[in-house]
């Protein structure tokens, strides 16, 4: 994919616009704060620490250059004391900065690594063989934070707000995923919203078990966190037992996470001890704030949350696109199976598919979105970027309606999007692969309803010899070319496909038909 040779100019352009600024303001993360800011394991760090080991990575980094002017720098690593040195760091060197899914899968990475044109990559000491030869092929340079940390900090960049800062992969209706960009003055909105909104204060507590490729755990968890001097604790995934444990010694007093997590929590706590869920359900009953995001919370969990823990989810709606657009209140009325109104900063209209706005409620539209939080651009894709702009307003592709002045989602304009656990999957993308098996003719995928993931990746094939598939052999055959999550739960053999007189699948059709 071609790399926007207009970058080096567009930001020379945007320079004269704004003042500068030498990093996005982390207020909190300054020498000698000796605040906790992460806690990993037995491990913590102060804020000071943690300020100090990102300006000598982002000296490291800089290598005696000025300005690594919008290098793609790539990571590889899970929630870390060097994830965030890393973040900050390339931030502060004047870098992009582009976190990467850890679960990817090789034939992924090679698409980030390629179309991103990552020059550097840090991952850990033990990073797998098949990452090394990967990024021997493309020519990316493959470091741990350590090596490159400088024994003392140098000096730094000043970095104007309207630069590129940082890239997240993103599904689409297109196969493969797109580099989302964000300047720093958009990281800054979205976070900054966020700490109004939700009253974020530096007594804050919060558990980060979600992945750090995605905007829910990098700005509403992390980046809020840092930016209030909050105290971000540290897990490499969702770990059950200890988050409860920790829940239950009352060490959180905020909590995020994606339905699906929820459902988990209760589901765990079914088979917990009485005396156990007690404590637990008491540590959350305590907290001042549970979210739930990324994926509609259905109205049952948002019951059942609030009979076991007395918590009254607050739901919000966001994208990486445009981090958060809307949120039910912190004071007043969370409504079940609503996202709220616009965040202080955003502007949120309704669209008709004749693209007029939608005044008055109860007529459904697309949700578009402007504002600062808003990214700048497909990286090196002109043509979606522009196709994803109406008059400046963003197209989310989601539709909702207002009712009593709250925003309820009713679903997308796409059928090819899937939310699975909060991830959001290409149909496309997972068909295109699955076209690639030696017996696979015919493809489609959705996402089928499901009370876990919320959707569940679902596949219908024709096979080319009109046998069955062996569904284990077909896992193991895709967990070599996707991430786990992208794995169809089901797979149903049909004889042929549902086709309109167009010859199109007729894919909602095939929500019906059971598994
Ligand atoms: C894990 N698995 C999934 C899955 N997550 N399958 C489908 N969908 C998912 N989301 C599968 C694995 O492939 C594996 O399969 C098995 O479940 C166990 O894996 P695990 O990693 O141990 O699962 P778990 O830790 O329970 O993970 C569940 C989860 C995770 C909900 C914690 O999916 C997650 O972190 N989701 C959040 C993603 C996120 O941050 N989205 C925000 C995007 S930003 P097997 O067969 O190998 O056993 C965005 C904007 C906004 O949306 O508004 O925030
Ligand atoms: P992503 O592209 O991974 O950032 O996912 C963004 C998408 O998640 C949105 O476009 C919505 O479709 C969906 N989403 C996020 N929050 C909610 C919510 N509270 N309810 C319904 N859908 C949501």
């Amino acid at each position: 994919m071609p790399h926007t040779t207009g970058a080096a100019l567009k930001c020379g352009e945007l320079m004269g616009q704004h003042t500068s600024m030498s990093q996005p303001d982390f207020h909190q993360l300054t020498d000698g704060n000796e605040r906790i800011a992460l806690v990993a394991g037995e491990e913590s760090h102060s804020y000071g620490e943690v300020n100090s080991r990102i300006n000598r990575f982002a000296t490291g980094l800089l290598g005696g250059r000025g300005d690594l002017a919008e290098e793609r720098i790539a990571f590889f690593l899970p929630a870390s004391l060097d994830y965030v040195t890393c973040m900050h760091g390339v931030w502060r060197a004047g870098g992009i900065a582009v976190p990467l899914n850890v679960a990817s899968a090789v034939a992924e990475l090679d698409h980030y690594l390629g179309s991103a044109r990552v020059t550097r990559m840090f991952a850990e000491a033990d990073a797998p063989e098949e990452l090394r030869e990967l990024c021997a092929s493309l020519g990316v340079e493959l470091l741990t934070v350590g090596e490159l940390l400088a024994d003392a900090p140098g000096e730094l960049p000043e970095i104007d707000p309207g630069r590129r800062a940082m890239m997240l992969f993103t599904s689409g209706t297109t196969s493969k995923p797109k580099g989302t960009v964000s300047t720093h003055r958009t990281i800054h909105a979205q976070i900054t919203t966020l700490i109004e909104a939700w009253a974020w204060t530096e007594d804050d507590v919060i558990p980060l078990f979600l992945p750090l490729h995605h905007i829910h755990g990098i700005i509403n968890i992390l980046s809020c966190g840092l930016w209030a001097g909050a105290r971000v604790h540290l897990f490499a995934g969702l770990d059950l037992p200890r988050v409860t444990s920790q829940v239950a010694a009352g060490v959180y007093n905020v909590f995020m996470a994606v339905p699906t997590v929820y459902v988990k929590l209760i589901q765990y706590l079914e088979q917990r001890p009485a005396r156990e869920v007690e404590a637990v359900c008491a540590g959350f009953r305590v907290m001042r704030l549970n979210i739930s995001g990324s994926a509609a919370c259905p109205v049952k969990l948002f019951e059942q949350w609030r009979e076991l823990t007395g918590q009254v989810l607050l739901e919000r709606y966001g994208m990486t696109e445009i981090g958060m657009g809307i949120s039910n209140p912190y004071h007043g009325e969370r409504r079940a199976g609503y996202v709220g109104q616009p965040l202080p900063g955003v502007e949120a209209q309704l669209f008709g598919e004749d693209h007029q706005p939608i005044h008055g409620e109860g007529v459904p539209g697309e949700i578009r979105i402007k504002g600062d939080n808003v990214f700048l651009e497909y990286w090196g894709n002109e043509e979606a970027t522009r196709k994803s702009f109406v008059d400046g307003w963003f197209r989310t592709g989601d539709m909702a309606v207002i009712e009593d002045g709250y925003y309820r989602i009713m679903g997308r304009t796409s059928v090819d999007i899937i939310k699975s656990g909060g991830y959001k999957l290409s149909a496309l993308e997972i068909e295109g692969v699955l076209l690639t098996h030696e017996n696979i003719a015919e493809v489609a995928v959705i996402g089928a309803e499901d009370e876990v993931w919320g959707e569940a990746v679902t596949a219908f094939i024709v096979t080319k010899n009109g046998d069955e598939l062996d569904y284990a052999e077909l896992k193991s055959w895709c967990a070599e070319r996707m991430s786990s999550y992208k794995i169809p739960k089901h797979v149903k053999r049909l004889d042929a496909l549902p086709r309109n007189a167009m010859g199109k699948v007729t894919k909602p059709s095939l929500k019906s038909i059971p598994l």
